[in-house]
């Protein structure tokens, strides 16, 4: 479609208004200033590096791939008393939760994107282990990645987060609705029949025999993706050690295309969603990443979400379809 349209995302039933073709007008606003590149092996000054002291006193071991510790500024804390609001229009509850760090690697200057298949890997078994681990306590486990200043990392180290909490968060009690509809109404998961629409055709970026990633037809981000396993999983824990090496490849893969694509290290959010805990009871759910990139147009001028997107709903300018075939051209090609 090439006139102004909205696109529904059955995941969340919002919409997305897309209007082709305005990428070319001049912009005079902010750039991001590209990040420094060359870092060493090992930085002195690093609060994520092994041996170094951290912020809040604590002092890393000599970990070998992977670490993991828990926020020495946690926005939840397990400790919370029950406390309710119930005033007329005033409503509150206290929500008792957890926030770790976990490191990709002991190594300073890489990244997911430039670690080893190997590397990768390690990290998938630690974000399966740490989602089982933290579901015996909460309900929603929350894994995500902040890659790049531009997208609020506080350091180059590569590293992600978990947050854990007792609540289900607005995005997956969304998703969580959404996939409850459609299985319902057709017995399939809403992913895995998304999938189905969509394997071999132009929206797809990437696919191996037990994953896909593709740029969704209702995305938001200009170069977002959506990485989905190819058969019924609810959650990390359940993938297989062929599946998660599949998914090592794959990711290696798509980073590269991302970095590939303005020359430049690429920002982004990413992160998981998979069943809620218990996941036996969420049967309808299907294991996915999203990866939410602000850049638009070069390594400097990224999307805004202003004006319109703030007030009415959120808008694109570059399509899916043109987003897709830019980094499938890039996949694996650098
Ligand atoms: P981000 O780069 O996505 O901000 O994640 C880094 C986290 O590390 C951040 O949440 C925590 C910050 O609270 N942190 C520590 O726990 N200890 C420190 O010494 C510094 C930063
Ligand atoms: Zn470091």
């Amino acid at each position: 479609m090439d006139v102004p349209h909205r696109r529904y995302n059955p995941l969340t039933g919002e919409w997305v208004l897309v209007s082709a073709g305005r990428t070319d007008r001049p912009w005079q606003g902010s750039t991001e200033a590209p990040s420094a590149v060359g870092r060493s092996e090992y930085d002195p000054d690093c609060y994520l590096c092994p041996g170094n002291e951290r912020a809040g006193g604590a002092t890393n071991p000599h970990y070998p791939d992977t670490f993991v510790f828990s926020n020495d500024f946690a926005a939840l804390r397990p400790d919370v008393a029950h406390h309710e609001v119930a005033d007329g229009l005033l409503r509150a509850e206290s929500e008792p939760g957890t926030c770790r760090v976990i490191c990709y690697s002991p190594r300073h200057d890489l990244d997911l994107a430039s670690m080893p298949t190997e590397g990768i890997r390690t990290v998938i078994d630690l974000w399966a282990a740490q989602t089982e681990e933290l579901s015996a306590d909460y309900r929603w486990v929350q894994v995500f990645e902040n890659r790049g200043a531009a997208m609020g990392a506080s350091n180059p180290h590569p590293h992600g987060q978990i947050w854990a909490g007792t609540a289900l968060p607005d995005e997956p009690r969304k998703e969580d609705a959404g996939q409850f509809a459609h299985h319902s109404g057709t017995g399939s998961p809403l992913l895995l029949d998304y999938l189905a629409q969509e394997l071999g055709g132009e929206r797809v970026v990437s696919a191996n025999d037990t994953w896909a990633a593709l740029v969704p037809y209702w995305a938001v981000w200009p170069f977002e993706l959506l990485v989905v396993p190819r058969r019924h999983v609810r959650w990390m824990p359940d993938t297989t050690g062929d599946e998660r090496d599949d998914l090592a490849r794959l990711l290696g893969e798509v980073l590269e295309s991302y970095d590939s694509l303005f020359d430049h290290p690429f920002p982004y959010s990413m992160g998981w969603h998979g069943a809620p805990a218990p996941a036996s009871d969420h049967g309808h759910w299907q294991l996915h990443a999203h990866f939410y990139p602000p850049l638009l147009r070069s390594a400097t001028v990224r999307k805004h979400m202003v004006g319109y997107e703030l007030l009415a709903e959120v808008q694109r300018d570059l399509t899916a379809e043109e987003a897709a075939a830019r980094l499938r051209d890039l996949a694996g090609a650098g």
